[in-house]
């Protein structure tokens, strides 16, 4: 606070050897001085800046989490995360498990899918990350009741098999924490669900900047932390490109701490043969129509879930490309699940993701929404109950395949291109 009003003033001062107002009609370099002193003006009575807004929010927030640390003591909670997390979800979890510790809370950070991303194996590996896969089967064998409480990081519940289970077994929510826009109303006793920010990890690294805990750099553990934390930060914006002005302070910030070289060692995990397979599926596949790619791989096995968003992010680099979306059947042998698994990513400013996502493909019977989404990135799932199994036979797979990626076509396409029925009658 301090810090703002005093650079309001600095602003709004004179400058030195400024030209007296007789001397803009004479030199025309200088036309634009003008402009500078009246912006400066305006600074001072506009009132509070945007970032003098955000920090008192950031400690406004810090206070509240500190709060609910403190009536929560002693506790042990579960820390949910989207059945596939990603390291923006990853690196929140663990930053967030560290704070909680300083306030004897033990968290466990769980997730039910996988982590099929080479970069996510990289990342959870090399940094000793502790989260644990625990899938309905583990949960379900689970002495739930010495836990009193659970935490949604980087989601909010929407994208988890395990929070309807554990709602079930009584325990209450706790803390919500995200930045994808608002999938519902959840009653948490803390709640800092900001769409504005580009990652979760920028709003942690707030947290911690604002004291909530003291980054140190001789403690192994924080380095590893802060270099999860870039990790995130950087893989929600887009290696920083649609980073805002909060998450370049967050960075910097993170900066005094993380390790380079072994940040450098995550980010060099190859894509994986299958990968690269499903790559190549959704480039044969892919129609353009009004800068949209869009693009069915058929199915994929459970552990490659992973491989859809990263060939949207290759297909939406397509020159006259704005918008990918990726999308296939994912089968889950231990379940004998299926379900659709979509990405969409886009490089267009103007479409909201989470929007799209919502438009095209609506709810399902009890009012949740299939996707949703945040800033240039959105998924969606789409459960295929009773029409889940029965592939031996590969003609009525194929028929299967053939029905869906019809009608996830038509329900894009709606969108992309209003006036074009993409199914002709015969
Ligand atoms: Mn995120």
């Amino acid at each position: 606070m301090h810090f703002n009003s005093s650079l309001t003033q600095i602003e709004s001062l004179p400058l030195t050897g400024d030209p007296t107002p007789d001397d803009f009609e004479t030199d025309k370099d200088l036309v634009e001085l003008p402009l500078t002193k009246h912006s400066g003006t305006a600074l001072a009575n506009d009132g509070p800046s945007l970032s003098q807004r955000n920090n008192s929010l950031v400690n406004q927030k810090s206070e509240e989490l500190h709060n609910t640390f403190l009536a929560h003591k002693q506790e042990r909670q579960l820390v949910i995360l989207q059945d596939f997390p990603d390291p923006d979800a990853l690196s929140s979890a663990w930053a967030y498990q560290l704070i909680a510790q300083q306030y004897d809370i033990k968290c466990d950070i769980i997730y039910a899918g996988a982590l099929s991303h080479q970069e996510n194996i990289a990342l959870v590996k090399l940094t000793g990350l502790p989260a644990q896969r625990w899938t309905l089967q583990t949960l379900k064998g689970k002495d739930l009741s010495s836990y009193q409480g659970f935490a949604l990081i980087d989601n909010q519940g929407t994208t988890s098999q395990l929070v309807p289970l554990v709602q079930e077994a009584g325990i209450p929510i706790v803390v919500v924490i995200d930045h994808h826009s608002l999938q519902s109303d959840i009653k948490s006793d803390f709640f800092d669900v900001r769409p504005s920010v580009r990652a979760t990890a920028t709003i942690f690294t707030q947290y911690l900047q604002t004291g909530l805990l003291t980054l140190d750099s001789s403690i192994n553990q924080h380095v590893k932390c802060a270099t999860a934390l870039m990790h995130g930060l950087r893989s929600d914006t887009n290696r920083l490109m649609q980073a805002q002005e909060e998450d370049f302070m967050a960075a910097a910030y993170l900066s005094r701490f993380y390790d380079a070289q072994l940040l450098n060692a995550i980010l060099q995990a190859n894509r994986s043969k299958r990968v690269m397979d499903v790559i190549e599926r959704s480039l044969k596949n892919r129609i353009v129509q009004n800068n949209f790619s869009i693009a069915g791989v058929g199915y994929l096995r459970y552990d490659d879930r992973d491989a859809i968003p990263q060939a949207a992010d290759f297909l939406v680099t397509e020159e006259n490309v704005h918008t990918a979306v990726v999308y296939g059947i994912v089968h889950d042998e231990d379940e004998e699940l299926e379900v659709i698994i979509g990405s969409l990513r886009t490089s267009k400013l103007t479409l909201d993701p989470d929007e799209f996502i919502k438009e095209a493909f609506g709810q399902d019977s009890s009012g949740r929404f299939f996707g949703g989404g945040r800033i240039s990135a959105g998924g969606f799932e789409i459960p295929m109950g009773f029409l889940s199994g029965g592939n031996e036979n590969s003609a009525y797979a194929k028929m299967k395949w053939e029905v869906f990626d019809s009608q996830i076509k038509q329900k894009l396409l709606r969108l992309v291109n209003p006036k074009d029925n993409p199914i002709q009658p015969e």
